[in-house]
């Protein structure tokens, strides 16, 4: 990196917004399990657009690299630069504002940096609803949930950020700016290219602002913890729901005993709703926009319906608003409780729902045989057909043994997700952990493809270099 390459940055976005000294790129150049780590030449925080694209187009000038970073949340390693100490980290997190929010239209604009918890709040300060919702919203920017293509828990109803979004603007990898910030449900002129740059984590393009829908804020909800004998229960329980409560049947979440066993150990307060030990639970939440909905006793009866055919073995519906969120609690504890047990292996797979049953029976039993004794964290979005297969050592073992198994026990879920037609990552990404990977599970036309509009749109490879596609 030249160092008239850092005065020039630093004139576009002033000497504060260019960091160099390693204490300050130390948050920005590894990810938040420090599963991936880098170096990088310099961090920048833009505070506009225009600066977006003069940085970036000076970038391309010197021939640097560039790595969009949001909240730096990814689980890909798809923010995090690589170890040469050439690229350049663009970290979007100063773009926050509010461009605009019409309730008429149902939309709000937002600056890439958003944090999406901000964004949820904002829709409610209007009366309104931002769907997007998963474990990190505290801390993951919309520039981010675009470019990894979010899923979470409200994906069910209300879709991925793919589903939730109408525009975007972004700075190409030659620093021009596409405006394409438009809040229309319908506009048939052409390709929909906020749909390429919609997932490709940070490879084609900055996002800097997009326009994202909105709905009619939630005023009932009813939340239940039910236990279930098995996988096949839980399809069976999403067919019942959604017989009775159509769309207001808003989130769905699987979790096997091991997931719950390792919050009740770890995370503080966290209580078992139900007495004894079941083998599998299911989250259920019914939402609605009236106030007095009377989701309770819709739920109730589902669950009575489902209790008689022996799907459901027992369950608890929130009292209120309180016991809801203790019940949410040990859902999103799940992740960070695992980290309490040596490492958690992480996968992000999904397949067709109607086939989840016989995915996991199969993956369980080749997993088992790999490795026995091996603790197997099964839990999530069931309603979409994703399931996070997080992977701990058996009770006791070495820790260096078990991550040296990693490849092998990869290659066990991601053959046994192929073999139900499904995809080795339902909602995370590849970044840099799958990249290679992927060419295996992947229809070599679709990777071509894939190549073509890389070079078409970064000819240079000079945007996120070594993520998502295969070297
Ligand atoms: P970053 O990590 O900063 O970046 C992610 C990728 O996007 C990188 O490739 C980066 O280069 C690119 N990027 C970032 N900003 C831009 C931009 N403005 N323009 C272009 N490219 C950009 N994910 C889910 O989908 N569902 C979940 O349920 C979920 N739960 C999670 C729970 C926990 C506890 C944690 C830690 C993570 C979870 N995640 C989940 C993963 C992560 O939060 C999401 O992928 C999130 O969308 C990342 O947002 P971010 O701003 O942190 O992006
Ligand atoms: C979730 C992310 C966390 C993990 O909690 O839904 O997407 O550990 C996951 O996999
Ligand atoms: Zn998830």
């Amino acid at each position: 990196m030249t160092a008239d390459l850092i005065g020039r940055l630093r004139q576009v976005v002033g000497p504060a917004a260019v960091l160099t000294d390693p204490a300050d790129l130390a948050g920005y150049v590894s990810d938040w399990r420090a599963a991936y780590a880098g170096t990088a030449a310099a961090v920048v925080r833009p505070g506009r657009t225009e600066e977006v694209a003069a940085v970036v187009a000076r970038c391309a000038e010197a021939g640097v690299a560039v790595v969009p970073q949001g909240g730096n949340t990814g689980l890909c390693g798809g923010a995090v630069p690589d170890r040469s100490g050439r690229q350049v980290v663009l970290s979007l997190t100063r773009m926050r504002r509010v461009r605009d929010l019409d309730v008429a239209n149902q939309t709000i604009t937002v600056e890439a940096g958003a944090v999406l918890r901000s964004v949820q709040e904002a829709a409610a300060a209007a009366g309104q609803l931002f769907p997007l919702s998963l474990g990190a919203e505290g801390s993951c920017t919309i520039g981010g949930n675009l470019a990894t293509n979010a899923g979470g828990t409200g994906v069910l109803r209300y879709g991925t950020m793919r589903d939730l979004t109408l525009g975007l603007e972004v700075v190409l990898p030659d620093g021009r700016i596409w405006n394409g910030l438009r809040g229309l449900r319908k506009d048939n002129t052409g390709y929909d290219l906020k749909q390429l740059f919609i997932g490709s984590e940070g490879t084609l393009g900055v996002i800097t602002a997009a326009v994202l829908k909105l709905f009619p804020a939630v005023r009932s909800r009813a939340t239940a913890w039910v236990a279930l004998p098995n996988p096949q229960a839980a399809v069976e329980l999403i067919g019942v729901l959604r017989e009775l409560a159509g769309d207001r049947l808003t989130g769905f979440e699987i979790m096997s005993r091991q997931s719950v066993e390792f919050v009740l150990r770890h995370v503080t307060g966290a209580r078992d709703p139900l007495g004894d030990r079941q083998p599998w639970y299911a989250l259920v939440e019914l939402s609605d926009t009236l106030p007095a909905a009377g989701l309770d006793e819709v739920i109730e009866s589902a669950l009575g319906e489902a209790f008689e055919k022996g799907v459901v073995v027992d369950g608890v519906v929130a009292a209120g608003p309180a016991q809801a969120a203790a019940l949410w609690a040990l859902r999103e504890g799940i992740s960070e409780a695992q980290n309490h047990e040596g490492p958690s292996l992480k996968h992000d797979v999904s397949v067709p729902v109607s086939r989840i049953p016989a995915f996991v029976a199969r993956t369980d039993r080749a997993l088992e045989e790999a490795v026995p004794g091996i603790r197997i964290v099964t839990y999530g979005h069931i309603g979409d057909g994703n399931l996070h297969y997080n992977l701990s050592k058996p009770e006791g073992s070495d820790d260096a043994e078990f991550r040296a198994r990693a490849a092998t026990l990869a290659r066990v879920i991601y053959d046994s997700a192929g073999a139900f037609d499904g995809s080795i990552s339902a909602e995370h990404g590849l970044g840099q952990a799958k990249r290679e990977i992927i060419a295996d599970y992947k229809d070599g036309h679709e990777l071509e493809l894939m190549r073509g509009l890389k070079r078409l749109f970064d000819p240079r490879g000079l945007m996120n270099p070594g993520k998502v596609l295969p070297g």
